[in-house]
């Protein structure tokens, strides 16, 4: 062999090597997933490492950045995040295990570090207990010993790995593909356990979902004039279907909630006789019927995050009523209605709000069906002209009466308002933005929303021109959105399209631009098409 290429020769080794070790570390770190996995199973779904930590960064994301992901990603904004976490966590797991082939015990420490992270993350998220870093602590030991025994075959094993030169060293190649081999098939086998587990608790929540019979409502919603669903073609129905219906909650993983072991407790400041009430006990009360929108602080100017949905339910105000709660303007002690959920959400709606005479519910139907999980099966709150982040709390399970000055819910701490009722709002639904569009009538349309206010008339303008009064779909009722439809004579050209609502107490809508912090945009949409 020439000097030349038994360089050559040790050069691609020792990359082998590093290579080897880098796959090493990302063995050990699938390793400490699948075991978290298995583990989490058996504590509850939202300890696992990886949705943990994206938990938590959840938790501290500031709102402008939050508000940047939803715009940017939508829904998809909870797969981007946990699908960064895992591709960070695979690049430091690769850097670990080429650390470790120098040296066994940092790669070792490394791993561990991992684990304290996943911990600490697991632990700092709401509602959780010391049993939550269960699942990150053992998946950092599974990872640990697979990384440590790894190494051993790519620099010689045991003892001799730390007398010999590392790159001298024996390379077990045959010792190396049993350990990765055998490492891989356990772990897999731990996390499909795991998944496997996971899935017949959630198994449950759904069989006890099947099992729910919606009682009919002792107050029906009245039913939706023909006039106030215009039959516009790319127009928002006005019932939106429950598989369209908007989601915005900080829930990694939805939580399934087992209706027969729900409870709801009813207590704090003020009440006089605190409640607990099953699902049954809640089914067995007088139930209303309502048509809502629901509209998130989130949503941008001409934004999707407002939807409508026909919610079944039982009135909020004479329950509070029967634990003994009187409102502030009624003497009553207490100002704020905190409600939780089981994943640790804080939501806080003031109580004068909710005891007002408006149909504040905590639903359990949801368009003729029990609530979807996603959308807080098995109970949720509704609350008609408040921003969901005060009002909305999904999976609930409990209500605290108590004082602003006392408590900060989830969203306020993140410098959203305490107090947020829904803004009046307008949006073009059709035609779409830089649609092309022949010239002659075109029929613009779409949506306005003031709950609890009630929209009195909707104007577009062309142009910055003067403005032009809509047709305005019949009223359902004061808590829902409007629909609405103006005839364009457009004229070829470019054009811009612009809508204002003015809710029922005759104020227009601002034209103010403001983001959506601390309390909802303002501003009016617009949308630009060209006509041929
Ligand atoms: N438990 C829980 N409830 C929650 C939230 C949440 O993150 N967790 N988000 C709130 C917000 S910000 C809104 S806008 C509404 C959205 O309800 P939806 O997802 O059913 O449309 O739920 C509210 N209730
Ligand atoms: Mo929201």
């Amino acid at each position: 062999m020439t000097q030349e290429t038994s360089t050559a020769s040790r050069r691609r080794t020792r990359l082998a090597r590093v290579a080897l070790a880098a796959l090493s570390g990302v063995i050990a770190a699938f390793a400490a997933l699948c075991v978290g996995e298995l583990l989490s199973a058996a504590v509850r779904p939202e300890s696992s490492p990886v949705t943990a930590v994206g938990g938590a960064v959840v938790d501290r994301t500031p709102p402008e950045v939050k508000d940047w992901a939803v715009r940017t990603f939508g829904t998809a904004d909870k797969l981007v995040l946990l699908g960064s976490i895992l591709v960070l966590l695979v690049l430091f797991a690769a850097v670990v295990g080429v650390v470790a082939r120098r040296h066994r015990p940092a790669g070792v420490a490394g791993v561990l570090v991992f684990g304290v992270v996943g911990a600490v993350a697991a632990l700092s998220r709401a509602g959780s207990g010391w049993l939550d870093t269960l699942p990150a602590a053992g998946g950092a030991v599974a990872g640990a010993a697979v990384l440590w025994l790894l190494t051993g075959r790519l620099t010689g094993t045991g003892a001799r790995a730390d007398e010999i030169p590392r790159d001298r060293a024996a390379l077990d190649r045959r010792g190396f593909v049993l350990a990765a081999g055998a490492s891989v098939a356990v772990s897999a086998g731990a996390g499909f356990a795991g998944r496997r587990l996971g899935a017949s608790g959630a198994a449950e929540a759904e069989a006890s979902r099947a099992r729910v019979r919606l009682p009919r409502p002792a107050s029906s919603a009245r039913p939706i004039p023909a006039a106030a669903r215009p039959e516009v073609k790319g127009l928002s129905p006005f019932t939106t279907p429950n598989r369209d219906f908007y989601r915005v909650d900080t829930a990694l993983v939805v939580p399934r909630v087992d209706a027969g072991s729900w409870r709801l407790k009813v207590h704090g400041e003020g009440v006089r006789r605190p409640l607990e009430l099953d699902f049954q006990q809640l089914l067995r009360r007088d139930m209303i019927e309502r048509d809502i929108t629901l509209t998130c602080v989130s949503n941008e100017v001409g934004g999707p995050y407002v939807s409508s949905a026909r919610w079944l339910g039982v009135p909020l105000a004479p329950l509070l009523e029967e634990a003994g709660v009187r409102p502030p303007s009624r003497g009553g002690p207490a100002d704020q209605l905190v409600s939780r959920s089981v994943d640790g959400m804080t939501i806080g709606t003031p109580v004068d709000t909710v005891m007002d005479g408006r149909d504040a519910i905590l639903a359990v139907g949801m368009n003729g069906e029990p609530l979807p999980f996603r959308h807080g099966f098995p109970v949720r709150m509704v609350v008609p002209g408040l921003y969901g982040y005060v009002s909305a709390c999904k999976w609930l399970q409990e209500l605290e009466l108590t004082t602003f000055d006392a408590f900060d819910p989830y969203w306020v701490r993140r410098t959203w308002a305490r107090e947020a009722p829904v803004k009046t709002q307008s949006r073009i639904d059709t035609p779409r933005p830089f649609a092309r569009l022949r010239a002659g009538t075109v029929r613009v349309a779409g949506v306005a929303w003031a709950q609890h206010r009630g929209i009195r008339k909707v104007e577009v303008r062309v142009d910055g021109g003067p403005w032009q009064e809509a047709r305005l779909a019949a009223q359902a009722n004061l808590d829902t959105w409007r629909q609405w439809v103006w005839e364009w004579p457009a004229t070829e050209g470019s054009h811009t399209l612009e809508v204002r609502a003015t809710d029922a107490t005759g104020t227009p809508q601002t034209s103010r631009r403001q983001g959506t912090v601390p309390d909802g945009a303002t501003g009016l949409h617009s949308v630009v098409v060209s006509v041929d």
